[in-house]
């Protein structure tokens, strides 16, 4: 993750100085095309096996990965204990409530596997997987393009049913100028919504609310 994260921002630096502004050790801005600047956390790894005093504080860290538009998931797709790996990072996700955000995951260290760069796209052509090498410099222009492909993303335009006590649910979706459109009725209110995916996505995690929940049967 720190490798490429590096990899990411010094090349950026090279390239035009202005592009980012270092907000903290981890936190640096990223300039995606069609989105604008976005800012890129480093994280701690997770599943390493921690002592148990710091567990209480590495999952705060965790935390704030609950309030991110994307997720990007870098594997070592050289290790043997990989899909193993894979699953334990979902299962951490679904604790902290952000196995629902967006992912994107990155194969990296293609060079002790001898792959090439490449996109993987799902069936709708969206992409869910670059392979590349951090530490050679190796397809992160593709991650680029992935990023800025899913960040420019796309827009839900879709009902919700809110019953009266999701009231917080229903300020911050109107916060974010989501709501097109209100209507009441005996289970509390229907929403128009129209509003970023991305958005929408974080805000059900960080309610804790899952959109198949909300939508009108
Ligand atoms: N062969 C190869 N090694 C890599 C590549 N990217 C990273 N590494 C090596 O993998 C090791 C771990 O890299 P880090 O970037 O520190 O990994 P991390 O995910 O930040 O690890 P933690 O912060 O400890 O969770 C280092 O020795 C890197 O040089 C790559 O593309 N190819
Ligand atoms: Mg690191």
């Amino acid at each position: 993750k720190s490798t490429l994260f590096n990899s990411l921002t010094e090349a950026r630096v090279y390239a035009a100085d202005q592009l980012f502004a270092t907000l903290d050790p981890t936190l640096r801005r990223l300039q995606v095309a069609d989105v604008g600047p976005v800012v890129l956390a480093d994280t701690v790894g997770f599943i390493r096996h921690l002592p148990h005093k710091l567990v209480e504080a590495f999952r705060a860290t965790l935390e704030e990965a609950v309030s991110s538009d994307l997720l990007v998931h870098v594997i070592d797709c050289a290790d043997e204990e990989r899909d193993d790996h894979c699953r334990q990072v979902h299962a951490v996700l679904a604790e902290i409530g952000a196995d629902e955000l967006p992912m994107l995951e990155v194969y990296n260290k293609i060079d002790l596997i001898g792959q090439a760069p490449r996109i993987d796209r799902d069936e709708q052509g969206r992409p869910y997987r670059v392979w590349l090498s951090a530490r050679r410099g190796k397809g992160l222009e593709l991650l680029m393009e992935a990023l800025s492909e899913l960040l420019a993303g796309d827009v839900v335009d879709t009902d919700v049913v809110l019953a009266p006590e999701k009231s917080r649910l229903r300020s911050r979706l109107f916060a974010l100028g989501g709501v097109q459109e209100e209507e009441y009725n005996e289970q509390g209110s229907t929403l128009h919504i129209r509003m970023p995916k991305a958005d929408l996505m974080r805000v059900l995690a960080q309610e804790g609310e899952k959109l198949e929940n909300l939508q009108p049967r």
